[in-house]
């Protein structure tokens, strides 16, 4: 379980900072919800999406996206006093998959953020994260003009395991963005808990 202690006042108060993920597929609001929550300037790598680059990326159903992120993005949250959470946004597309594994060395869990009017844009992130046994929840950007559907409906969908939490979410909302990070320590603390009563039991 990925984490650092950054011990500032002789061990009083001791910190801790947890690393994030937030995946899903291209357009799916990654860099918004980053945006929002974050309380450092993010920052993030994007590119006009080239001429070239128009023909990979489908545009199709998103809205005016005229950029792209090509390398990720980063904020910090602070949840409460000592505790803080690193995100970190992953690429979008097939072609970055190879940062992936990089990334996620001593993440604690994920994010899968999912839009229902192309819900198989996520399929990947979901399988990246159910076979390394890397803990997320499922958040779904709930956008305007998306008929919306239930929790249930979506986890069903995505055929998740059983206690996989499905949040609605609108990534453009700070404490909409921040709920679903808590959800997802609350989640990731318990599934690391009951990993270590195994092991030991
Ligand atoms: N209406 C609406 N638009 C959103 C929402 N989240 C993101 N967007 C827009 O959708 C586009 C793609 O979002 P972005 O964060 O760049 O997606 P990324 O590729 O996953 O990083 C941007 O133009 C956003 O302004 C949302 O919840 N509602
Ligand atoms: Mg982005």
């Amino acid at each position: 379980m990925g984490f650092e202690r950054s011990d500032t006042t002789g061990g009083q108060n001791t910190a801790l900072a947890l690393k994030i993920l937030v995946a899903g597929g291209f357009g799916v609001g990654k860099t918004t919800l980053v945006g929002a929550v974050s309380e450092i300037r993010p920052l993030r790598t994007e590119e006009l999406l080239s001429e070239a680059g128009q023909t990979v990326d489908d545009t199709d159903g998103l809205d005016h996206k005229t950029t792209t992120t090509v390398a990720m993005d980063f904020g910090r949250i602070t949840i409460r006093a000592g505790l803080s959470l690193y995100l970190f946004g992953t690429p979008g597309q097939d072609r970055f998959w190879f940062l992936w594994d990089e990334l996620s060395q001593g993440a604690l869990g994920a994010v899968v953020l999912a839009d229902t009017r192309r819900l198989e844009d996520c399929f990947p992130a979901v399988d990246y994260f159910e076979h390394r046994s890397i803990p997320f929840v499922v958040a779904v950007n709930c956008f305007t003009g998306a008929r919306a559907y239930g929790a249930h409906e979506v986890s069903r969908a995505l055929d998740l395991d059983r206690g996989t939490p499905v949040v609605l979410c609108d990534a453009r909302d700070r404490d909409s963005g921040k709920e679903v990070l808590v959800r997802l320590v609350e989640y990731a603390g318990r599934m690391h808990t009951a990993r270590l009563l195994d092991s030991v039991g």
